[in-house]
């Protein structure tokens, strides 16, 4: 399946927000700031997300305000604004053999699934994958990952449930050399960004697989769940200020009205978007493309008038 129509479906509750809110706002005489101010309450009642509303709107009262503008010349304006505020991730180069990413972020983001679906995609690609099961705090945390290694053909690098994490790691970038694998997904336990001995723990990891070479790990991508909203902008900063990311992976943008988000991160953070997550499935983590998340968020606004 293509990347448009997964992330279409996951966006469709966005979308439709997006353009049956305004429709019936604009289009009737000259944007005044009350009908900026009633769509803007609109796009946030139907969760668009707040910032994602705020961001639309601004540009909306720059642009606008006091004009007399056709739905579509609305859309285009808003349209815009999205192409502004996002950018596509640099092209990811897997060069180094193995090439160790770490996956962190808050607990139930969807660390240990995107791991899986990774893991898929570059054993597609004709990588040798190796897993690390650095979650040894949550029960069953290594027994679910176990199960995602095997769907996806991966090889997996364990020790007993509440074991050091960073001694997993150490042990998975052994492995992962002497295998010689070209990718080591390293996952972690879900973490508060304001826990301090847990972030003190992540450090660990990075400072002790730093002894097999200090280039590792080549990238630190953070999960963030789609639908936090404000939150997730505050969290992602405080890790950004402990690790350097690399990346970001946003989540569960199926099955949800808040596709906005990827707007409000793109805009508040310097930090990639690199991968979004539309789906539980396997195959339902695709690359962010700008050009394609733009065309699924406005798509259907000038044709369904
Ligand atoms: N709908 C949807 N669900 C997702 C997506 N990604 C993950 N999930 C679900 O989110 C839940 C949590 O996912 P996990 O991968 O276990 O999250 P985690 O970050 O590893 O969680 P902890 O290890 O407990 O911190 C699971 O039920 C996943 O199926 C997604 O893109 N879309
Ligand atoms: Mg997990």
């Amino acid at each position: 399946m293509g990347f448009l129509s997964l992330i279409k479906g996951g966006l469709s509750k966005t979308r439709s927000a997006l353009l049956n809110e305004f429709k019936g706002i604009v289009g009737a005489g000259k944007i005044t700031d009350e009908t900026l101010e009633t769509l803007e309450e609109h796009l946030i009642k139907a969760d668009v997300g707040v910032e994602a509303a705020f961001i639309l709107t601004d540009a909306l009262r720059e642009e606008a305000l006091g004009k007399s503008l056709t739905n579509e010349e609305v859309i285009s304006i808003m349209r815009s604004e999205a192409e502004r505020l996002l950018s596509n991730p640099p092209p990811l180069e897997l060069k180094n053999s193995p090439h160790v990413i770490l996956i962190i972020g808050v607990n139930g983001a969807g660390k240990t699934t995107t791991i899986g679906k990774l893991a898929a995609r570059f054993k597609k690609e004709g990588k040798k994958v190796l897993i690390a099961a650095g979650d040894t705090f949550r029960a069953a945390a290594i027994d679910q990952l176990e199960v995602w290694a095997e769907r996806a053909g991966a090889e997996l690098v364990k020790h007993q449930e509440a074991s050091d994490p960073a001694a997993v790691a150490y042990d998975a970038c052994a492995a992962a050399k002497a295998r010689g694998s070209d990718v080591l997904l390293i996952d972690t336990a879900g973490r508060l960004h304001n826990k301090d001995h847990l972030m003190e723990e992540l450090k660990k990891m990075v400072r002790v697989i730093q002894k097999h070479d200090p280039s590792y790990p080549h990238d630190i991508w953070l999960v963030i769940d789609g639908n936090t909203g404000q939150n997730t902008i505050s969290q992602t900063k405080v890790f950004h200020q402990s690790f350097p990311l690399t990346g970001l992976v946003v989540t569960k943008l199926d099955g949800t009205a808040r596709g906005g988000s990827v707007l409000s991160i793109s805009s508040s953070l310097q930090i990639p978007i690199r991968w979004i997550g539309v789906g539980e499935q396997i195959d339902q983590l695709v690359p962010f493309e700008k050009e394609e998340y733009i065309e699924a968020l406005f798509e259907d606004a000038l044709s369904s008038d």
